[in-house]
């Protein structure tokens, strides 16, 4: 028995030590160092070298080390077992948090008046008048967000695939919903799952639907924004500005338009990342779960994709 950490590029001392902590008996390697491969039946990965996990035979379950699951399902040569996710409190804290200060400062005006700061200019104006957020995806992290920007007096909708109910806040399903519901949108965030569906769903015809002044919010995948779409959104001022954490390709390239076009606010993938301390629990009772022939916490659905 021993469990896989796949997470190429990161330093993973302190996740080794926790898990360590948690599993002292347990045998723990870091890829690529696989002393007995037919060992491995537990593997906790993000962003793994695709056919990495194929040559596992007794692999029994995966653990995303994230909410996402896209980049792991994305793999040709993924084995056939159960795939988790993490689910977690502080993760939907950290979105929530990340999402609502975008949106405050806006609102309030926060950038204009930095600007005016540099210039010793007084001019004071009050704040916009735009409340209306759509969230895109109404799981863990949508739902949280949506919950606490009612609390602060916005009118919030979601869309998901399947109805909410939801004191206080607009449940929508279907594309012809998402249509009708766009002029009306001031706020546009993203926190979709990456699927087949979802894939370019921030595209022209949002851009073209949604009011000049709206703001979008991408914190869920680079690749649900059709970037030329945005781009041209934004130049020909078909929206207000753009504000991203997730891209395409990370880290985004020096020479990405995105940073250099004025009206995108830039965040290197931060608005909610995995702690942890919590995340080590739910890895460590997943790995004696998959030990023992139970089902693991937070099960995703392979077809679904989410
Ligand atoms: P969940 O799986 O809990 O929720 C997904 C939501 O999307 C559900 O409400 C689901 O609907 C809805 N949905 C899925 N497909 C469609 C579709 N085709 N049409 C309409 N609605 C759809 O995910 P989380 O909330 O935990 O996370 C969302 C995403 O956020 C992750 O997949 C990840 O990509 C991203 N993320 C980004 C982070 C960052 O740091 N930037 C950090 C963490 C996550 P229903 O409820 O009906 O099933
Ligand atoms: C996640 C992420 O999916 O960090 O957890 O993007």
């Amino acid at each position: 028995m021993a469990l896989l950490i796949n997470i190429p590029n990161r330093k993973l001392g302190r996740l080794v030590e926790k898990l360590k902590e948690l599993l002292p008996q347990e045998d723990i390697w870091v890829w690529p160092e696989v002393p007995e491969p037919s060992r491995v039946d537990f593997a906790l990965v993000w962003k793994h070298e695709h056919g990495s996990l194929s040559d596992l035979p007794n692999l029994k379950g995966i653990s995303s080390f994230g909410a996402g699951v896209d980049s792991i399902l994305s793999d040709p040569m993924l084995p056939n077992v159960p795939i988790a996710r993490i689910v977690d409190d502080n993760l939907a804290n950290s979105m929530s948090q990340y999402v609502l200060s975008k949106i405050l400062s806006h609102k309030q005006r926060h950038t204009q008046y930095a600007k005016q700061q540099q210039a010793c200019e007084w001019k004071a104006k009050s704040p916009r008048k735009e409340n209306h957020i759509l969230i895109l995806g109404a799981g863990q992290l949508g739902l949280r967000v949506a919950k606490d920007l009612t609390n602060l007096s916005f009118d919030v909708s979601i869309w998901s695939n399947s109805k909410k109910e939801v004191t206080n806040i607009t449940s929508l399903i279907g594309q012809q919903a998402l249509k009708d519901v766009l002029p009306s949108v001031d706020y546009l965030v993203c926190l979709l799952p990456l699927t087949l569906e979802t894939k370019g769903i921030m595209n022209i015809d949002v851009f073209e639907a949604l009011p000049d002044h709206a703001v979008v919010i991408n914190v869920a995948r680079g690749e649900h924004v059709v970037e030329q779409d945005l781009l041209f959104a934004l130049k020909n001022n078909l929206i207000e500005h753009a504000i991203l954490d997730v891209f395409c390709q990370e880290p985004l390239p020096s020479n990405h338009p995105y940073w250099i076009e004025r009206n995108i606010t830039i965040t290197p993938h931060v608005s909610a990342v995995t702690n942890i301390d919590t995340a080590v629990q739910q890895i460590a009772e997943n790995y004696k779960r998959v030990v023992t022939n139970e089902d693991m916490l937070h099960l995703i659905n392979v077809k679904r994709g989410y």
